[in-house]
């Protein structure tokens, strides 16, 4: 059963820090063994990544072009059926819309002393997508780090899965074709995240790596993190749910079981002001557990880091939310727009009856690549701006440059670095008289 906390009892403080410390997920060293393997693509290319993928997936590939004529996308996405592929083209156009939204425009202004100043977004180049293999093997998250990709304009997406013993889902296969993938890889686990990030065979390096994966896909992307971009390491999956009474209790019991069954070591997390209402929440996830076709991962998610908090106020539950920094919040009271505000760190907030973080993983259009274990305290889901950079752009006029120039050189001076002075003053050399 899940932990149970009242914010009045004294040790609620120091008791509820050491809840959120417990670890979730499998803490293995897997650095070395990451190191090695990134090492061995280095100097052997598609061998090493051809080697790995017969070691580990039981899957043979051509060490050049690092595929297996049997293993096509096109022929893949023919068995996805017909319900599936109208659910993934309704999510991919909402999912295009609402990352089309995100798109910042470039800027300029004059500082009135003959300067012209501002930035300008441009896209990455080229991109390559993760997808894992397993329990994670979402055509929905393919879409989620594909969309803002191509939305971005990136010109190369690649997309790499690994298909152990030659099995792949005809839903991730049409969800990364309605994506408009260009390049497939039938590899997984760190030799793939080395070949996209240094090459190997025909695959060519790309510019950034994003994409959820297992302990040796996070820690291969920490160690190629430099040579290429990626996005934020994502660690167990969570919800925190507010929730004052107003929602029928059996609604807040499936919402927090949506989460429970990703993983067990997922956590879904209740603030309830009310203890009875509480308790009745507890209730329906006993009994929705036992008609779960995920009760075993669900039952050990909920048992292990499930917790019920009971608060005195919303002001008090955010606190703790904020504390949290969920990845998923979802603010289950009667007026949640007024407390939005109190909200200073969630991944993604749900407001109100009608908007369960289930319509968030798939077809609401926002990104459900969230940050988790508290990282929403300083990052933010992906979006579009993960696949663009901002340049800055600056231009003067002689009178610009004249009212900048003496700063300029008093700091090359103060710094020791004559050239810097030089390349200034040589300008006025010129006459900046104009
Ligand atoms: N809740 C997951 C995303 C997901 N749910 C994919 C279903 N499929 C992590 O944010
Ligand atoms: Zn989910």
């Amino acid at each position: 059963m899940a932990r149970w906390f009242t914010t009045s009892s004294q040790d609620f403080s120091a008791d509820f820090s050491a809840f959120l410390k417990e670890p979730r997920g499998d803490a293995a060293d897997t650095a070395s063994a990451v190191r090695a393997i990134i090492d061995d693509v280095r100097e052997t290319g598609g061998q090493a990544v051809a080697s790995y993928t017969q070691k580990f997936d039981r899957f043979e590939i051509d060490a050049i072009s690092l595929k297996n004529d049997s293993m096509s996308l096109e022929r893949l996405a023919k068995d996805c059926p017909e319900d599936v592929r109208r659910a993934v083209d309704f999510a991919h156009d909402r999912i295009e819309a609402y990352h089309a939204a995100q798109n910042p425009p470039d800027h300029s202004f004059e500082d009135g002393h003959g300067m012209t100043l501002g930035w300008r977004w441009t896209p990455l180049s080229s991109v390559g997508v993760y997808v894992p293999g397993g329990r994670a093997n979402y055509p929905s998250s393919v879409l989620m780090n594909m969309v803002p990709a191509k939305v971005a304009g990136v010109e190369r997406i690649v997309m790499v899965a690994p298909t152990p013993d030659g099995v792949m889902s005809p839903a991730v296969a049409y969800a990364a074709l309605k994506a408009g993938v260009q390049e497939f890889y039938p590899i997984g686990g760190a030799q793939a995240v080395a070949a996209l990030a240094y090459g190997a065979g025909d695959l060519a390096p790309v510019d950034k790596i994003v994409g959820p994966g297992n302990a040796y896909v996070a820690e291969a992307k920490r160690q190629v993190f430099g040579t290429v971009g990626i996005d934020t390491i994502a660690g167990p999956s969570e919800v925190c749910i507010i929730a004052d009474g107003s929602v029928e209790a059996s609604w807040i019991a499936a919402d927090l079981l949506s989460q429970a069954e990703h993983d067990p070591s997922a956590q879904s997390i209740l603030i309830s002001l009310d203890e009875g209402y509480a308790k009745e929440v507890e209730a329906e996830v006993k009994s929705q557990l036992a008609v779960l076709g995920t009760e075993e991962t669900a039952r050990q998610s909920w048992n292990k880091h499930g917790a019920i908090i009971i608060a005195s106020s919303m002001s008090e539950a955010c606190d703790i939310s904020n504390r949290i920094a969920p990845e998923h919040l979802e603010l289950a009271v009667a007026e949640p727009k007024t407390h939005l505000t109190k909200v200073k760190h969630a991944g993604a907030v749900f407001l109100g009856a009608w908007a369960p973080e289930a319509l968030g993983d798939y077809v609401t259009g926002s990104n459900h690549v969230l940050p988790t274990s508290g990282a929403a305290r300083f990052s933010s889901g992906l979006g579009l701006f993960d696949f663009m950079k901002r340049m800055s752009v600056q231009s003067a006029t002689p009178g610009g440059f004249r009212h900048l120039a003496e700063a300029a050189m008093a700091l090359a001076e103060a710094e020791h670095l004559p050239a810097h002075k030089r390349s200034v003053s040589i300008r006025f050399e010129k006459g900046t008289d104009v």
